[in-house]
């Protein structure tokens, strides 16, 4: 090969956006099957391929079955190689005859093959074209044409509804520069056969075209050439002449059925220059090149719609990834509806009481200290029987946490992988779900609109269909316990609160009081809360305690119900969220994690990766592609 030719940037940008869009089609499924594929040959074939100035015309004989294709192969070439006559269809391969010159470069062989994915092969025996396989070639004698020539098997014969030559037949048309198009008075006007054509010849690169009109010896001039243009512009539509290189005529010669004359093409247009002269005069390079910016710029026009097509899905692919998220949050959100504020908040207390200077325990067992202002509203309210600090809680609560903790879980998983598995995601269906089960209130807040399970997360989406639910339910459930509790680190993060609060309050002042007077009361006041995406607290009876930015949540809330709220001052309202939300914030934050964590271990976690993963891969191959379009496009020469 041309090494420089080889080396330009434009070949490497080609074959950069050759190696990408199957790998963008791939990794986003895209359906672009047949047309990326045909795609792909187009630009192996006659772009990346034909970068050397010598590589020869390639030129494929087609047409209907026995209109003469192997007779006129075997005249124009001087030898009898490919099988004719017979019945219709029975070449079934490609055979080429490859001009001396390019015989030794098994390099060029191989590219011409390289559509076909077959190794190069030389004809040993004609029967071997009646089997189906790959192309065959054959060198041509010296004095022959210098231009590669293929006889293709019919591609208008099939079995049983299908063109059963077709796909080889293909493959000739698109490794194609020019074609020799053979017909006889009997299928001049076949459209089927002209489609079949004009879809191979003009979808990317329109070539030119030879018409070879195998006719009467008695048809006029005038007559073939009427019948030819009809085939043209059956091919090429109005402005078919621009395209026909020439028109020759093969008359019926019982001797060439009988094998012993080769066909002799007579000029019909130009009416006097043999096709001989009429192919040694074409003007290969020009041909090349005209042809080159044509494929070229049709070959880009074809990626850039494919990359279209790949922008779209990966914003599809974006959207279900973040409708996934959306969904897990929720998930994990209704999992956690429920938090033991009760006990988390005796812990605290008691971390609080045991940081107490000695003089202040002192003087809180002497009672001197439980002056707070709460003390009406509580008894009032008939809330304040339990002693302070240290009692256990109610069993009650710890019982009815932990069943509520389970529930949620179940259903949590349950709606998760029902989800995930579901051709759309939709978490406000999976929330209209979770509010019809059971007593409670539906979260509030708005939802997005369901979305499309993209086609990449198919795989992933098998395997977990696959598994088990049950031993996935029962391995988030092994870890209950845990969730709810209170646990070494989180234990902590409480004492680095206590620490916090003390340092932002003297502990002697009435703010110091008042906090320590909730700590005490609200244990067994603040029972079990809920939590809400959004939205108004109950009336004045609970405080509410922002807890957004945990995983992407945003305006959540924590509700901590607690009666004495009603007839609280403002200020001390505003006094007990500012204790209670880091309070709760902590919990949540660990929580959220862990159960996370689990849930994307058990249940989501490999749909949630192969979905981002496909999608980072997506966006790079995206980009890398719409370079080397911009890149070749200045390669584009009008
Ligand atoms: N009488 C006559 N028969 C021809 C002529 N050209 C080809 N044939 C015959 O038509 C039949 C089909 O030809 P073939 O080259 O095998 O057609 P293909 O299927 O298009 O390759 C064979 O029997 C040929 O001998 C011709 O000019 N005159
Ligand atoms: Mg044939």
């Amino acid at each position: 090969m041309d090494d420089q030719a080889v080396d330009s940037p434009l070949h490497h940008h080609l074959k950069t956006l050759r190696a990408e869009l199957p790998r963008l089609a791939d990794l986003l499924k895209l359906e672009a099957g047949p047309e990326l594929a045909s795609w792909c040959k187009i630009v192996d074939l006659r772009l990346l391929t034909r970068f050397d100035p010598r590589f020869p015309l390639v030129a494929a004989i087609c047409g209907g079955g026995s209109a003469g294709k192997s007779t006129l192969f075997n005249s124009l070439v001087d030898g009898r190689f490919a099988p004719t006559g017979g019945r219709a269809g029975m070449n079934r391969r490609v055979l080429f005859s490859v001009p001396e010159r390019m015989a030794e470069q098994t390099r060029l062989i191989a590219s011409l093959l390289e559509p076909f994915a077959a190794n190069p092969e030389p004809l040993k025996n004609p029967e071997d074209l009646l089997r189906p396989g790959g192309p065959l070639f054959l060198k041509t004698r010296p004095g022959g044409f210098d231009l590669v020539l293929m006889d293709t098997p019919d591609f208008d014969t099939g079995a049983g509804g299908q063109y059963a030559n077709r796909p080889s037949a293909q493959g000739a048309l698109e490794a194609a520069d020019l074609l020799i198009y053979v017909f006889t008075n009997s299928n001049y006007n076949n459209r089927d056969n002209t489609d079949f054509i004009a879809r191979m010849l003009t979808g990317i690169g329109r070539r030119k075209c030879f018409l070879v009109y195998r006719c009467y010896p008695s048809f006029t001039s005038d007559e073939v050439t009427e019948h030819a243009m009809t085939v043209a512009r059956n091919i090429y539509g109005a402005d078919a002449a621009r395209y026909v290189l020439g028109i020759f005529r093969a008359d019926e010669d019982n001797q060439i059925a009988a094998g012993e004359r080769f066909i002799a093409l007579r000029p019909v247009l130009p009416p006097d220059r043999s096709f001989a002269e009429t192919l040694n005069g074409l003007d290969v390079q020009r041909l090349r090149r005209e042809l080159h910016a044509a494929t070229l710029s049709d070959v880009l026009r074809d990626a850039r719609a494919t990359l279209a097509r790949a922008r779209s899905s990966l914003e599809d692919l974006r959207g279900y990834a973040a409708g996934l998220r959306e969904l897990q949050n929720g998930c994990l959100q209704e999992a956690l509806r429920y938090f033991p504020m009760d006990r988390l908040m005796r812990r605290f207390a008691k971390i609080w009481a045991t940081s107490d200077p000695p003089a202040v325990r002192l003087m809180r067992r002497t009672g001197s200290l439980i002056e707070f202002p709460l003390k009406a509203v509580i008894g009032a309210a008939g809330w304040a029987r339990e002693k302070f600090s240290g009692e256990p809680p109610p069993e009650k609560f710890s019982e009815s946490f932990a069943r509520k903790l389970e529930e949620n879980l179940v259903s949590s998983v349950t709606t998760l992988h029902q989800q995930l598995l579901s051709p759309v995601v939709s978490w406000s269906a999976a929330r209209r779900a979770f509010a019809a089960d059971g007593d409670r209130k539906p979260s509030v807040g708005s939802a997005s609109r369901p979305v499309n399970a993209h086609p990449v997360a198919g795989p992933a989406q098998d395997r977990l269909r696959h598994k088990d639910f049950h031993s996935m339910l029962q391995a988030v459930l092994v870890h209950q316990a845990e969730i709810g509790d209170i646990g070494g680190d989180m234990e902590r993060e409480l004492r680095g609160l206590v620490d916090h609060f003390r340092s932002r309050m003297g502990w002697w002042d009435r703010v110091g009081q008042t906090f320590w007077a909730f700590l005490n009361v609200l244990p067994a006041a603040a029972a079990v809360t809920y939590v809400l995406s959004t939205g108004d607290p109950v009336g004045g009876t609970a405080i509410k305690v922002k807890l957004a930015g945990l995983f992407g949540l945003k305006d959540l809330y924590a509700l901590v119900a607690i009666p004495v709220t009603r007839g609280m001052k403002k200020a001390d309202q505003k006094q007990l969220q500012a204790m209670l939300g880091p309070i709760a914030q902590t919990w949540f934050r660990h929580k959220l994690k862990k159960v996370e964590r689990l849930f994307e271990q058990e249940v989501s976690g490999e749909l949630l990766q192969t979905v981002d993963q496909a999608g980072a891969e997506a966006e790079r191959a995206i980009c890398t592609a719409e370079e080397a379009i911009a890149s070749a496009a200045e390669g584009v020469v009008p």
